[in-house]
């Protein structure tokens, strides 16, 4: 495969590039990225320089690129968004602009140039919010619901991109997946930011009273779960992916985080809520079915695996987290 990955130097895509050239060492890999704040250049340090790997600065709204790059690959897998909720709140422009005209520009450069297949990276998100006390889960058939301007513009996209499968019977595949963790994780988001935090002798700020849920997936698990559905899954379907626990309270993650780190609940500082908070879960029992996809990672060593990556990497971080705290100061005075 001749495979397009947009947004490859962030977390999951930068996960996904250096699993496929391990894995397919016979495929090439173009990474397009406009290398936003949540792009790492020391993501892919390690793959830089293998001759199966292309870096090509630029944006997915650019239809010039966009077009040129088409026309040298079969496949694309399409990673590139504004990804974080908290961001979202604050200004929702840049995300209306990545997140849903960036994937109708690549769509219509995908399908005038007749590619093979295109894999559309969505999120549990679009389907809203499971209730406190209900052990509901999200499926392929559960209405879209979004909350946030987040996940109203990925809601958005996987609406063109069905739109595009129905209308020009276009060779897409859709993976609606839960919360990943694991290496090169942005310090912004939960997990990385508490680890952070901790080894910088910081509390973990925790929203409202913790009891918000989430579904944690390896991103190792998902990079399997991309593949398998690349290989065996069935064009114009959607596949949902998600952990073994099901929906963890933050308040337990980050007690398990804590553990981890030999830290007491001294360390837990309760701050102000997210607006809209949703809860999610996910069934993955289509794609096991169909394709034979299970997670691998159970929670407790996944974390502990991640707890011992970010202590390891503590440079990686130093810089973006700066940032990203920053951002929450400024977030923090405007609320
Ligand atoms: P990330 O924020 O870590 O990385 C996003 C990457 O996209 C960055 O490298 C950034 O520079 C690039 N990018 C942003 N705008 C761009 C543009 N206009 N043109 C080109 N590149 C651009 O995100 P992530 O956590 O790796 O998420 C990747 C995808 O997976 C996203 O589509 C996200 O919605 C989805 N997703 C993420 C999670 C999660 O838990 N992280 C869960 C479900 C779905
Ligand atoms: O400091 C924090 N304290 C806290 O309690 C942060 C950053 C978050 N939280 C809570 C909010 C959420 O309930 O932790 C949970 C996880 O928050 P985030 O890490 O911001 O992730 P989330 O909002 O769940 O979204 C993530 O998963 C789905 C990704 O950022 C999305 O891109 C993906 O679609």
């Amino acid at each position: 495969m001749k495979i397009l990955v947009t947004g490859g130097s962030g977390f999951i895509g930068s996960n996904f590039i250096r699993y496929w050239l391990t894995n397919h060492p016979e495929d090439s890999i173009i990474n397009l990225d406009k290398l936003t704040y949540a792009a790492n250049t020391k993501n892919l340090f390690d793959v830089e320089n293998n001759p199966n790997y292309r870096f090509v600065l630029g944006d997915i709204l650019d239809e010039k690129i966009v077009d040129e790059l088409m026309s040298q690959i079969d496949t694309v897998v399409h990673f590139a968004a504004e990804s974080h909720v908290d961001r979202s709140i604050d200004d929702p422009s840049l995300f209306v602009k990545t997140n849903v005209l960036g994937t109708y520009t690549l769509l219509s450069s995908a399908l005038k140039h007749q590619i093979k297949r295109f894999h559309h990276i969505s999120t549990d998100e679009v389907f809203g919010s499971i209730p406190f006390g209900s052990d509901a889960q999200f499926n392929e058939v559960t209405p879209y619901d979004p909350s946030s301007p987040y996940s109203a513009s990925k809601a958005s996209a996987d609406h063109f991109v069905r739109a595009f499968i129905k209308t020009y019977k276009f060779p897409a595949t859709i993976t609606n997946c839960s919360n990943n963790y694991g290496p090169y994780h942005h310090p912004e988001k939960l997990i990385p930011r508490s680890i952070s935090n901790i080894l910088d002798g910081k509390k973990i700020p925790v929203y409202g009273q913790g009891l918000n849920f989430r579904d944690w997936l390896h991103v190792e698990d998902h990079c399997r779960a991309i593949e398998v559905v690349l290989l065996k899954g069935k064009i114009g379907e959607t596949y949902c992916v998600g952990g073994l626990k099901g929906g963890t309270a933050n308040i337990d993650l980050v007690k398990m985080l804590l553990k981890v780190m030999g830290k007491d609940e001294s360390w837990i500082e309760y701050v102000a809520d997210r607006p809209a908070h949703d809860n999610y879960s996910v069934d993955w029992s289509k794609i096991n079915r169909e394709l034979g996809w299970e997670p691998k990672y159970d929670l407790e060593s996944g974390l502990k695996a991640t707890v011992e990556w970010y202590t390891n990497h503590q440079d990686w971080y130093k810089e973006t987290k700066k940032e990203a705290e920053e951002f929450y100061i400024k977030l923090n005075k405007k609320n």
